[in-house]
């Protein structure tokens, strides 16, 4: 509920000595990184609450809300990656590690991991699909096909040279909008796939044209972007991680130009450079579209 005091009413002085002794409470022996970043997320933190006059009530409810996030997150499901997923927090901590770390300026922009990534997908061979079990009588089979793509590229390093033995590590969703794991109705492992680069530095595999779809909303953070009328779509994305030794592992997604979420994905992670247009592939009865990709890793 809406609570006083509001901006018109005039704000008692609340306490702000109890920032720094809070601060000043920090010992000798504190961990380093600690000891220099604590004292500013509690400055930022009371400065929070004197600002808004949170009242004890809020503060509560955030308690509960937090707590509801963790308690929902498992293996499967990650809420409190999502809260701050949808807060543009983990798209602003990817911007300042890429940036922390770049070592040239045409190094491939990197985007957030995302809540559905999945270790050891299966390896695959180059020119292979990472479709699973698809036959007629899966609901989407008929939008599976109309998107079937071909994705190729290389992987470079920030010179231009090809990298062999990449791995390039890719996911998507099904067009239900749903990750595998997500979904009885899928197969394991469907839509995710490794592939490693030939010594021309070539991965290509078939998949989908991905489609836009919400973000799981059934949970807080569901709810919180309900209280703030905000819709929970992100852009249709592919993932990657490309990895190659003595280079750093980039963490991306491209998107796919057709999109109607491109300019307001609800996660914030959209980024120029990222997205792609998928063009029609000719005679080939696996795919419908195709795209050329190349992934650019900076040095390690
Ligand atoms: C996703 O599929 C995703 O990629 C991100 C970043 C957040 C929520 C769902
Ligand atoms: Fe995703």
């Amino acid at each position: 509920p809406p609570l006083s005091p509001t901006e018109s009413t005039p704000k008692p002085l609340y306490d702000v000595a109890i920032t720094e002794q809070v601060i000043r409470a920090t010992g000798p022996k504190a961990n380093p990184r600690l000891a220099q970043i604590m004292p500013s997320l509690v400055r930022h933190l009371h400065d929070f609450a004197r600002e808004v006059s949170l009242t004890v009530a809020e503060w509560e409810a955030a308690i509960e809300f937090l707590n509801k996030c963790g308690k929902m997150s498992d293996d499967r499901r990650n809420e409190t990656q999502l809260l701050c997923d949808i807060l543009g927090l983990e798209s602003l901590v990817d911007d300042i590690s890429s940036k922390l770390l770049a070592t040239s300026s045409s190094e491939t922009p990197s985007a957030i991991l995302g809540p559905f990534y999945r270790h050891n997908a299966p390896l695959l061979p180059n020119g292979s699909s990472i479709i699973r079990g698809l036959n007629p009588s899966v609901p989407w089979y008929q939008k599976a096909v109309e998107d079937s793509a071909f994705i190729t590229g290389r992987v470079l390093s920030s010179n231009g040279q090809p990298i062999e033995g990449a791995v390039v590590d890719v996911w998507h969703s099904a067009p239900n909008g749903l990750y595998e794991q997500q979904d009885e109705s899928q197969p394991d492992m469907n839509f995710r796939g490794r592939f490693e680069t030939d010594k021309d530095g070539h991965y290509a595999f078939y998949c989908l044209r991905p489609v836009p779809y919400p973000i799981p909303d059934d949970g807080p953070a569901g709810q919180l972007l309900a209280l703030l009328d905000r819709h929970p779509y992100r852009p249709g994305h592919i993932h990657f991680i490309v990895a190659a030794p003595g280079f750093r592992t980039l963490t991306t997604q491209l998107y796919d130009d057709r999109d109607e979420y491109l300019t307001n994905d609800a996660v914030f992670a959209v980024k120029d450079e990222l997205v792609v247009r998928f063009g029609p592939r000719e005679g080939d009865p696996q795919a419908r579209w195709s795209l050329a990709y190349d992934f650019v890793l900076g040095q390690s």
